[in-house]
Order: C-alpha cells, then sequence, then structure tokens
C-alpha cells in the first residue's frame, strides 16, 4: 500500500496556525486574568500567519529525514524528564503536574536587556520553523523528531549579551509542590544546562514549543526546551524559566551527579565511549537492529569548527 506523507510545507503551516492561536489564547488569559474579565476564545477570527522560509540547507535536510520520523505516540511516551519520574513511562503518566500556565522566562547576567519576560512575548510566532533532527540519548537510544521552534542565536541577540558572555545557562522549572521527582534526590535540582556562546550561536541550536505540528507535550519539555542535536539528550534541557549569560563555564546536571561520565560538552561521540557502554551504536526507537552512531549525530559539517584544536577525548 502506498503511504502519503503530506508535503512538509503544508504540515509547517497548519502547525505554525495552531501554536499562533495557542500564544494568542495564552495572551488573552493573561488580559482577562488583569481585567478579572471571564476567560473564554473561540478560535474564529484570529488571523492566519503565513509560512515559514526555511534555507535550502534546512529543507534539504528535513527531506533526508522525513522518511525516518519515529512515531508520535513513541516520543511522546517514552520519555526522559526525571522531574516527572525516574521511568520512561513516569512522564506521560504524570504530564498534568507540570503547570505551564502561566509561564515566564528570567534573563540574567552578562547582557543590556536582563529581565523577566512572559513565554507569548519571548517566542514570536512568525519565527516558528518546522526541524526534523535526529535525538541521540546517551543511554544509546535515537529517535527523529519534527520538531517547531525558534532558533535560539537570533533570540538571545535581543538581550544583548556582552562581550563578557561567554557561556548561557539555562534552568528548568523548580517546583517540588507539584513536581514528584523533585522530591527525590535524584539529581540536585532544579536541573541546570549550559552551552559556550558559539554553540548556542549556531543555527542548529533551537528552542522548542512544539513537535509534530501540534503544542509541546508537557512530557516532552513544555512549554519551551532547548534541542541541540548534535549533543547527548540531556543536554536538551526541558521546561526552562531561566536563561542565564556568564563569564565562566555553568554547572551542568549530569556533571554535578557524575563528572566522570558526563562532561560538559557532551558531542555524540561515536569513539568516546561511556565508561559503563559502549557508543558506538544505536538503537533507533521502533527499529530492531542497531544502527552506528554518527560523529556529532550527523551534524559534523555544521559543527565541527566549533572544536577544531580541541581534544575530544579529553572534552567529553
Ligand atoms: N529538565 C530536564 N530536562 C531534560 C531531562 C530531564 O530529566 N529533566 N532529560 C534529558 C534527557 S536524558 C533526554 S534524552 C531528553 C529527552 O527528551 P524527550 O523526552 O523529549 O525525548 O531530555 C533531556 N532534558
Ligand atoms: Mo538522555
Amino acid at each position: 500500500m502506498l503511504i502519503k506523507i503530506p508535503a512538509r510545507h503544508a504540515l509547517k503551516e497548519s502547525a505554525v496556525t495552531d501554536y499562533s492561536v495557542y500564544l494568542q489564547r495564552r495572551e488573552f488569559i493573561k488580559k482577562s486574568l488583569a481585567t478579572g474579565g471571564a476567560i473564554g476564545l473561540s478560535a474564529a477570527g484570529l488571523p492566519a500567519i503565513a509560512g515559514v522560509d526555511l534555507s535550502a540547507y534546512q529543507k534539504a535536510a528535513d527531506q533526508a529525514l522525513a522518511a525516518e520520523l519515529t512515531a508520535e505516540k513513541s516520543i511522546t511516551s517514552y520519555n526522559n524528564f526525571y522531574e516527572l519520574g525516574t521511568d520512561k513511562k513516569d512522564p506521560e503518566k504524570n504530564a498534568a503536574m507540570l503547570k505551564t500556565e502561566p509561564w515566564s522566562v528570567t534573563i540574567e547576567g552578562e547582557c543590556e536587556r536582563p529581565g523577566v519576560i512572559a513565554l507569548e512575548d519571548l517566542i514570536q510566532t512568525k519565527d516558528i520553523e518546522e526541524r526534523i533532527y535526529r535525538l541521540r540519548c546517551v543511554e544509546a537510544w535515537s529517535m527523529v523528531i519534527p520538531w517547531m521552534g525558534v532558533e535560539l542565536g537570533p533570540l538571545l541577540q535581543r538581550f544583548k549579551p556582552t562581550s563578557k558572555a561567554k557561556y548561557v545557562e539555562f534552568t528548568t522549572l523548580h517546583d517540588p509542590a507539584n513536581l514528584p521527582g523533585q522530591r527525590f534526590p535524584v539529581l540536585d535540582w532544579p536541573y541546570v544546562e549550559g552551552l559556550r556562546i558559539d554553540e548556542a550561536m549556531n543555527p542548529l541550536s533551537l528552542l522548542v514549543v512544539g513537535l509534530y505540528g501540534k503544542q509541546l507535550p508537557n512530557q516532552n519539555g513544555a512549554p519551551l526546551r532547548l534541542v541541540v542535536p548534535w549533543k547527548y539528550g540531556f543536554k536538551s534541557i526541558k521546561s526552562i524559566v531561566k536563561i542565564r549569560f556568564s563569564e565562566t563555564q555553568p554547572e551542568t546536571s549530569w556533571n554535578l551527579s557524575a563528572a566522570k561520565e558526563y562532561g560538559f560538552y557532551s558531542n555524540v561521540n561515536p569513539e568516546v565511549n561511556h565508561p559503563r557502554w559502549s557508543q558506538a551504536r544505536e538503537r533507533r526507537i521502533g527499529e530492531f537492529r542497531k544502527r552506528k552512531t554518527l560523529p556529532f549525530n550527523g551534524y559534523a559539517e555544521q559543527v565541527a569548527a566549533l572544536y577544531s584544536g580541541m581534544d575530544l577525548k579529553r572534552n567529553f
């Protein structure tokens, strides 16, 4: 039987419109709460927004990966999100415990425009695009996921990082009253992650607000998570409430928890094994045979230059 895969641009446009409606609903709720008005909104009459133009490179990359997409059900039911539990099934089960409305992000540190910004002001719907990326977990499984998001670099530039901004640190929501995993010292909460500023500015780095053309499910890190496709999955921090520019290399949760196993860089590298298992191969979720893990998870052409002259075995 011939299976018709919808044109990517078609999916993208409907998805962007969906998210635009979602953001406008949030905006409406915010205003209604402020004025004490009733909450309610019909989607009718909201303006659709224009489709997004992807670079020729990105279009080609999306096409190449479109045939390999992991099933939506797998992406939303097999998760690592320790705040919602350590079993792969826990995050979906406990998803409702993560409260995502209202949501704002604190911007601080080495920048000219620090402050607290509401999600709907941080993410401009006209900038949202679909990107199909491989996700390679350090545990040696992988997926191919159609994310909806905005490029991180241009978003960071809006806050005018100073010349001292050599790194960017990200922090996840800390809400132990609601997030069951944060009541146990599995990690030193809140979850923190970081990138070197040039890694953050690389066009592959994405701040994600959706997947498969829909609003991001809570178990995948709603309402806002990072995706850095050439690094192990744990660098792609979920449910971000703070972005800090800093002069010194930030601490990262998994490095704090086991420094010999998880480095700051954590670039996907089939030649550097985890102390307890090989990283040469991976199990693509939905496939039976293991496949070879690619250097930088297949993104070497775009990111290898970031590390020229560095010993990647030492800087793992
Ligand atoms: N805050 C937070 N972010 C997190 C994690 C987590 O436990 N907490 N797990 C990481 C790991 S190990 C992976 S593999 C990815 C999984 O993303 P996914 O569930 O959307 O596939 O999220 C990363 N981001
Ligand atoms: Mo992971």
